[in-house]
């Protein structure tokens, strides 16, 4: 499928100061993207600013090593500091609930909203929609605008975009992988990406508590249905206990469906602000993002998540209830 560039090619030739943001809880699609679509619209002379409404996982800070691109909202920067900005572009993300604090901020925004994103999911957030839902990842789609828009592809935005295909497709493993998506990886490699450098920075900086967090939601690993599905679940007294911070739990849930005969795998994690986020993985045609979607989520097919309103307990019996229906509709519900 392919995007027509111009309502983004036209908005940059009448507006000079644009706003770029992501999804609550950026993952690498998500800042690898901002660091693409940055590097895009200061190549054509526009005066950026990245605002997002999570701090930065220190899993990324490689991402900005001056640490100055990623900036936080209501904490390095207050609302009142962007009434400057023209034009908003929101990556990766096509729901209101997925821009957290700055979902006020984004509603009342006067100026053009542009949404770049890949996901199936969405609300009318008011914006021209620019995307592609068999895209692999954001950070794809932001490629193909620096190809539309002919601009150059320098080091930085190279280590940005093949941060965000490699995080998506799980280092390239996942079903979503296709031979345009390596070819994506090439040019990337070409103009400057280091993917030794970057897998090192992604996957052998864990902190200890992050290592310890692993070990016990895989201690407690629970598993129903004859071992088609497999859940964990990470409490905040569990990120007390190790050592680990929010970000940590990141991936953790690809280790509910590494289990051998598992179609399902579930991670629920506790919510400091209430509630609890739940992970949908699978590795079978099972469509998580309508399981996430019974619960006011989204996602893609094979993954999708949803923060969900109740205790932990209710939650988890809730979704796993969910999903037993979905993987044994036979069966009666409860
Ligand atoms: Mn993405």
């Amino acid at each position: 499928m392919n995007i027509d560039w111009t309502p983004l090619a036209d908005l940059i030739e009448t507006h000079d100061r644009f706003l770029v943001t992501t999804h609550v809880r950026p993952d690498g699609d998500a800042l690898g993207s901002e660091v693409g679509m940055a590097g895009l619209l200061r190549q054509k002379g526009k005066d950026v600013r990245v605002v997002n409404s999570s701090p930065t996982p220190p899993r990324y800070d490689f991402l900005h090593p001056d640490g100055k691109l990623f900036e936080h909202f209501n904490h390095d920067v207050q609302p009142d500091e962007l009434a400057d900005r023209e034009v908003v572009v929101i990556l990766d993300l096509s729901a209101w609930n997925q821009l957290g604090d700055m979902a006020g901020f984004i509603r009342e925004f006067r100026g053009p909203r542009v949404v770049v994103d890949h996901h199936v999911s969405q609300d009318d957030l008011g914006a021209v929609f620019l995307k592609d839902t068999s895209a692999e990842a954001t950070g794809t789609l932001v490629l193909q605008a620096f190809h539309a828009l002919g601009a150059t592809v320098t080091p930085e935005v190279a280590t940005g975009l093949l941060t965000a295909i490699a995080m998506d497709t799980g280092w390239f493993r996942h079903s979503n992988t296709r031979a345009s998506t390596m070819s994506a990886a090439a040019e990337l490699i070409d103009a400057g990406a280091s993917a030794d450098t970057i897998y090192r920075k992604l996957f052998e900086r864990n902190t200890l508590g992050r290592l310890r967090l692993i070990g016990e939601a895989l201690a407690n690993l629970k598993v129903e249905l004859d071992g088609r599905l497999a859940y964990a679940a990470v409490g905040l007294d569990d990120l007390r206990r190790t050592g680990a911070i929010p970000p940590d739990t990141e991936d953790l849930v690809d280790y509910t469906v590494s289990l051998r005969g598992v179609e399902v795998g579930l991670l629920f994690i506790e919510q400091a602000r209430g509630g609890v986020k739940a992970s949908f993985r699978t590795r079978t045609d099972v469509d998580c993002a309508r399981l996430a979607s019974q619960f006011g989520g989204g996602g893609h097919r094979a993954a999708a998540g949803a923060t969900i309103p109740g205790t932990m307990s209710e939650v988890v019996d809730r979704v796993v209830a969910a999903v037993r229906q979905a993987l044994d509709p036979g069966r009666p519900a409860g």
